[in-house]
């Protein structure tokens, strides 16, 4: 880990955003490999790409209503579609029904709206013709597969991709953030043939330029080489990440419903209740969260995301001084429950209210005052022993909470 950003670990929560080709067919933004989805037949979607609601400002509101504070956009996914007017390819927004440099209004807009900003940027690419078809590509059960590759040149590929990272941290002014995705090494992915790491795509050389043309960028870990900050994807590490013997910056991406892209008919969206458990849960284990949104092909949210979005935002409204600049605490919090903690406030998440008290074992002696965090009401503490406090949860009478309390610590 190299680089390091207070206003990464700062902020704790981010908007990820995945658009491009894949919001048509609306089914996954791994449509074109589930389906075997050949270039050429995939190209019908680049033909009717025309976003007519598409307005950043709109996503910008909705992220920093939700209490984000930085937003990451797929430039390129691993369907190849570029969403800026790249020099480099002609499969590119701007040259659909679209003809907007969409990254372009993004950057903009989130400057507007003082929301850091972030690219996602995908190593691989299942439209590029030097690319090679790997156990990944929607060609791999091609009979024709092997001859297909003896006219692919991965070192032309390097070139385009690191061609387009360089546009991208050119043109663009300042970028904070960047995310890779992803390496896949035979050796890792044994199932996986034509596996591609840092040789693939010259990692050290391209996080060499990353580093020069955006000296304050942070980058994520998925080059096959170190990078600034950890993404575990989909799940919530059990604590603090540990990295070659040091602690490292994290940041779990997780969805609204189990897919990136825009998937009309998958109804499984997590509850709102979840959602703020899963953000509460990184920040006691020193990490982010980059919660997801697929718009759709018109460019606006979802009802359910926008939902979803206003469920958190009025949470994070009365919450947010447990989740920005806080972090673990040095006790261990009791079952069903979290400590994050900033300067000398410890903040008590109860994930679940199911008693009338709730047993604090290292903290007696140690709470000069307890209330709710939502309302500032006094909470009665107890010393029940003398190496337990406890808290009589009943004047809360709500389902779940987080209480703040006082500690005579001094701020670190
Ligand atoms: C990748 C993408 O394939 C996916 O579409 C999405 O963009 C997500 C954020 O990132 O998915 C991955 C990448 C790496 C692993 C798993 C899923 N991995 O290393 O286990």
């Amino acid at each position: 880990m190299i680089a390091q950003a207070p206003w990464f670990t700062e902020s704790r929560f981010g908007m990820f955003v995945h658009w491009g080709l894949y919001a048509l067919p609306a089914r996954h933004e791994w449509v074109m490999n589930r389906e075997r989805i050949p270039a050429e037949e995939y190209e019908k979607y680049f033909q009717h790409f025309n976003p007519d609601l598409y307005d950043p400002r709109e996503w910008a509101r909705a992220a920093k209503d939700a209490g984000m504070k930085y937003v990451v956009l797929t430039t390129k996914h691993h369907e190849g579609f570029c969403l800026w007017d790249s020099a480099l390819t002609d499969y590119k927004s701007t040259k659909t029904p679209s003809g907007q440099d969409l990254v372009a209004q993004y950057v903009e807009a989130l400057r507007e709206f003082g929301l850091k900003v972030g690219f996602y940027h995908s190593l691989i690419d299942w439209h590029h013709p030097d690319f090679t078809i790997d156990g990944f590509h929607p060609e791999r059960d091609n009979p024709e597969a092997e001859k297909l590759n003896e006219g692919r040149d991965m070192a032309r590929y390097r070139e385009y991709l690191h061609g387009q990272v360089r546009e991208l941290l050119s043109n663009y002014g300042q970028i904070d953030y960047l995310f890779f995705d992803f390496s896949y090494t035979s050796e890792d992915h044994k199932h996986i043939w034509g596996g591609k790491g840092r040789d693939a795509w010259g990692s050290v050389e391209l996080l060499k330029m990353v580093r020069e043309l955006q000296p304050g960028i942070i980058v994520n870990d998925r080059l096959d080489i170190p990078g600034d900050f950890a993404t575990p994807e989909q799940y919530q590490p059990s604590g603090t990440m540990v990295v070659d013997g040091i602690e490292v910056p994290w940041e779990a991406c997780q969805t609204l419903n189990g897919s990136w892209g825009y998937d009309r008919d998958n109804l499984d969206y997590k509850s709102v209740d979840l959602l703020v458990r899963m953000l509460v849960d990184g920040v006691s284990k020193d990490g982010n969260l980059l919660l997801n949104v697929g718009p759709t092909a018109r460019g606006n949210f979802d009802p359910r995301a926008v939902e979803s979005l206003r469920g958190i935002g009025d949470w994070m409204k009365l919450h947010t001084r447990a989740i920005y600049g806080a972090g673990p605490a040095a006790w261990t919090a009791p079952a069903d429950a979290r400590y994050t903690r900033r300067g000398d406030r410890l903040y008590v998440h109860l994930f679940a209210w199911p008693f009338e008290y709730v047993h604090l074992p290292e903290l007696a002696g140690k709470v000069e005052y307890a209330q709710l965090l939502n309302d500032a009401s006094e909470v009665a503490m107890l010393e029940i022993a003398p190496d337990r406090a406890a808290i009589n949860t009943t004047p809360g009478g709500q389902p779940a909470g987080t209480l703040t309390l006082k500690l005579p610590v001094q701020r670190p």
